[in-house]
């Protein structure tokens, strides 16, 4: 990875030091998924029979997986990995079944009562993308708070084939309605809704540039209602470390993230030019037993470390970026945590891998990419539930606060604002208005 000195870079530099590279695809990308969505609207199952063959080679004969596939599916998974879903599922709920929501209830003035609820959003949809690595990680982490939530229908959709243990994943996660389609038609089936796959109020989960278009035109499209989880990019790690932080440790971490895609990109900050060059030392050692060494390496090429005059520095530098995953491997972490202002999640101390949370260790691993930690939130149980408000005013309650209101719907020019208030605080006093 390149070395940069940090304070040694011109404004402009220390810009595109951190620059990403750009999310979207061009105009014909949008066209193309945007001609698959129509299909989809227009022709629904038949289409996404069509998508299949053309796009994963597979010629589906029912799109929703019946119940002796998902047993036999099931029974192919090893024992071993049964047990290490049961560990990750145990540490997953109770990270999420803590996260309950507590309802709000306030007396704002004598007799008018406010109140914030939540209910479980009815339908969602998670889209676990297949591929190359099969992420059974994910439908934990959606399918589990989806459940714990109380969503009642969830529906769990991936590209043909679906790995045998992502389909045990999801059957132990209580998902029942699992479907082979995947890719911008998946999505496009969760929003319109097919003969078989039924539309959803909100889809989650992680894909390819094409899903993640998909996902942003489907929640923009007049023609359906549907939200979605969060915007995306390709994943990011970036790891703050001292000059005591373990170099192969860092190295470790930093390819963790990098085999995920070749737009991967990761960072590391540090204050120690001896350690981010046994750092560079370790990457190439440890690259040539990576079985995806070649997806690392383009990914390490748009990756860089950045030399800082001290950790104070390295923090700023880090909330300029807003990691997804930020990793803290310093002597005292905690001391920095305070002024982390920009992370999807954050790993502290040499011995919290990012692995862990991707994983098992009970956090989410749907997080903010692209720099929007800033403002967007990591998925937890919140997402899959919608939060309201309700008021109640006695007769009371309206008398006392009924002048206030018409005289603010009166300075507002709104007249049948104010005489909802008036007729009702005449009433109240035996007058006809
Ligand atoms: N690091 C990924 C999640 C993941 N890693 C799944 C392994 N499997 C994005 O946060
Ligand atoms: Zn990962």
């Amino acid at each position: 990875m390149e070395i940069f000195n940090w304070s040694q870079l011109t404004q402009s530099e220390q810009q595109a030091a951190l620059a990403r590279s750009p999310l979207v695809g061009d105009a014909d990308m949008e066209q193309n998924v945007l001609d698959i969505i129509n299909r989809v609207q227009a022709d629904k199952d038949a289409a996404l029979a069509d998508f299949n063959l053309k796009f994963d080679g597979i010629k589906t004969q029912s799109l929703k997986l019946c119940v002796d596939e998902i047993e036999a599916a099931s029974s192919r998974v090893s024992s071993e990995i049964k047990q290490a879903i049961t560990q990750a599922i145990t540490n997953i709920n109770a990270f999420h079944k803590a996260q309950a929501f507590t309802p709000v209830e306030v007396e704002t003035q004598a007799g008018v009562r406010c109140e914030l609820r939540s209910e479980a959003i009815e339908k969602v949809g998670l889209y676990i993308p297949g591929g190359s690595a099969p992420l059974i990680s994910t439908v934990l982490m959606l399918a589990l708070p989806a459940q714990i939530a109380g969503c009642q229908q969830r529906v769990l959709v991936s590209p043909p084939p679906i790995d045998d243990a992502i389909i045990y994943a999801a059957q132990e996660c209580g998902i029942t309605d699992i479907f082979q389609v995947g890719g911008a038609q998946a999505i496009a089936a969760m929003a319109f809704g097919t003969e078989t796959i039924p539309a959803v109020d909100k889809i989650f989960g992680p894909g390819n540039r094409y899903v993640t278009e998909a996902k942003r035109l489907v929640s923009q499209d007049s023609r359906c209602v549907v939200s979605i989880d969060m915007p995306a990019g390709p994943s990011e790690v970036l790891v703050i470390a001292d000059s005591d932080a373990n170099p192969d440790f860092i190295a470790a971490d930093l390819l963790s993230q990098a085999e995920h895609g070749p737009d991967s990109q990761v960072m590391l900050v540090t204050d120690s030019l001896l350690l981010s060059e046994q750092v560079n030392a370790s990457l190439k050692q440890q690259l040539a037993q990576l079985s995806r060494w070649e997806i690392a390496v383009t990914a390490l090429s748009a990756s860089r470390i950045l030399l800082v005059s001290n950790m104070d520095e390295a923090v700023q530098v880090s909330n300029r970026y807003g990691p997804e995953h930020l990793i803290i491997q310093t002597q005292a972490p905690r001391e920095l945590l305070n002024k982390v202002r920009a992370a999807g999640s954050v790993f502290l101390g040499a011995y919290t891998p990012e692995s862990v949370g991707d994983y098992a260790s009970g956090t989410n691993h749907v997080l903010p990419t692209y720099g929007y930690s800033r403002a967007v939130s990591s998925l937890s149980l919140a997402d899959f539930s919608r939060r309201f408000t309700v008021q109640e005013l006695s007769a009371d309650g309206l008398q006392g606060l009924g002048q206030t209101v018409m005289t603010l719907a009166a300075a507002e020019q709104l007249d049948a604002h104010k005489n909802a208030i008036a007729i009702r605080l005449a009433s109240l006093a035996g007058e006809n208005l």
